[in-house]
Formats: structure tokens, sequence, C-alpha cells
């Protein structure tokens, strides 16, 4: 008998897009839930998953997955039917792969420093890091921005991608910040962006774990 999909998860943490897709998809799997609170993070057990500690983790037949955007990529090219991601083959597999790592690397890594500032730095260096961050996060919202005004099929509302569930969450995590708060970014000033997060987010799956995190019946753009 095959293993099952075991994700190690947190409510409304990096596993909420590994949710999504794992829904979409249609996988069995287990949940098993970290209680950061109890220091889960830092058991051996868990750091034998993920060297460095973090949300999320995929156990699968063929050991334990982690970061966020390769599980997602694992879970796709396994699952090609579905059409999440262009296939290794197609003609813009290059282009999806260049805005998922961007998005991995440079957005999501921004996001962080701006949501934990003191971990980067210090806290001392907070009021110095803030700006940098808020800027390097707006400079890549620009040009995913751009991106997503082409429509390429892998960044569309006309259908469901791996990139449109990813930035759905990063993005949601920003504009729960209220407006005065200078992590905050309202959805709507990214527009072509705004309408593929407003169509991911209506997908019954995304429904489905937004309704069992308590997310929200709009859990992307956080307003119609
Ligand atoms: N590069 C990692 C980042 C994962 C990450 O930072 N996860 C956060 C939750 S969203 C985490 O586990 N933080 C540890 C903590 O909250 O103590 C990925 O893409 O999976």
């Amino acid at each position: 008998m095959t293993q099952p999909l075991i994700l190690h998860y947190a409510p409304d943490s990096a596993s909420l897009v590994i949710r999504i897709v794992l829904e979409e998809l249609g996988l069995p799997h287990d949940l098993r839930l970290v209680d950061r609170t109890k220091g889960d993070l830092d058991r051996p057990a868990y750091r034998a998953l993920h060297p460095l500690g973090l949300i999320p983790a995929l156990e699968t037949p063929e050991g334990a997955m982690f970061e966020t955007a390769a599980i997602l990529l694992w879970l796709s090219d396994r699952h090609p039917e579905a059409g999440l991601a262009p296939a290794p083959s197609a003609p813009d597999r290059g282009d999806f792969l260049k805005w998922l790592f961007f998005t991995s690397t440079n957005l999501h890594p921004a996001l962080l420093q701006l949501f934990y500032p003191e971990r980067t730095a210090g806290p001392e260096a907070v009021p110095a890091l803030l700006p940098l961050a808020r800027a390097r996060v707006g400079t890549c919202l620009d040009a995913l921005e751009t991106a997503a005004a082409a429509k390429p099929g892998w960044l569309t509302p006309d259908r469901p991608t791996l990139l449109g569930f990813y930035l759905g969450m990063l993005i949601r995590w920003l504009a729960s910040f209220p407006p005065e708060d200078q992590a905050h970014v309202d959805p709507r000033s990214y527009p072509a962006l705004h309408a593929v997060i407003a169509a991911a987010e209506r997908r019954a799956a995304a429904q489905r774990i937004a309704q069992d995190e308590g997310l929200g019946p709009l859990p992307f753009t956080l307003s119609a």
C-alpha cells in the first residue's frame, strides 16, 4: 500500500497554498498541526523533516519535501492533467519557472522581513529595515503586475494556476494589515494580480480550505 502524503501545517501560514493545491488536485493526505507556541518547530523529529524548522513540510513516499515552491512544483509535475503549471516541455515553462522562483526567492522573503524585521537584523535595525523591505515588496509586486497584465496561461483569471494560489496567499498576508500599517497592501492597487487572485479564491478548493482555517469568504483579496 502506498504511504499517504502527510502535510505539516499551521492555519494561515505558508502551508495554506499547499493545502489548497492538494485539495485542487483531489490528493488524499493526512494533516499534522504544528503548534509553534509549544516549540514543535524545534523538535528533532520536525527538524529531521525540515532543517530550518519552518512550515510547510510534506512527507511523501520518496522522502520529506520542504520549500513552498518546490512542493507546489513537485505536486503539479505529478499531476499535469490538472494544468496548474505548464508542462516541462511547454514553450512557456521557462517563463513560468522564472516567475515562480522570482516569487519564492524575492517576494516571499521580503514579506518575512517586513513581518518579522527583528528576526532578520535584530531589534535595533527594525526602523531601517522596514522601509527597505516594504520597497522590495512593492518592486516585486510591480514586476508581477506587469507579468500578469500580459495574461500568460500560468497567471490568468481564466483558470487556476500554482502561481495564482501562491500569490493569493502572499497578498492575503499584506492585505491583512490595517491600512495605516507600513506592511499594508491594497490588492486593488494591482488590478491584473487582483483579477487572478479573485478568481483563485472563488475556486471550491480554496473556499473549502479557507473555511477550514477560518479565513473568511474572500481569503485572498479580503474585500470584493
Ligand atoms: N522559504 C520557506 C519559508 C517558510 C516560512 O517562512 N514559513 C513560516 C510560516 S509562514 C515559518 O515556519 N515560520 C517559523 C515561525 O513562525 O516561527 C518556504 O517557502 O517554505
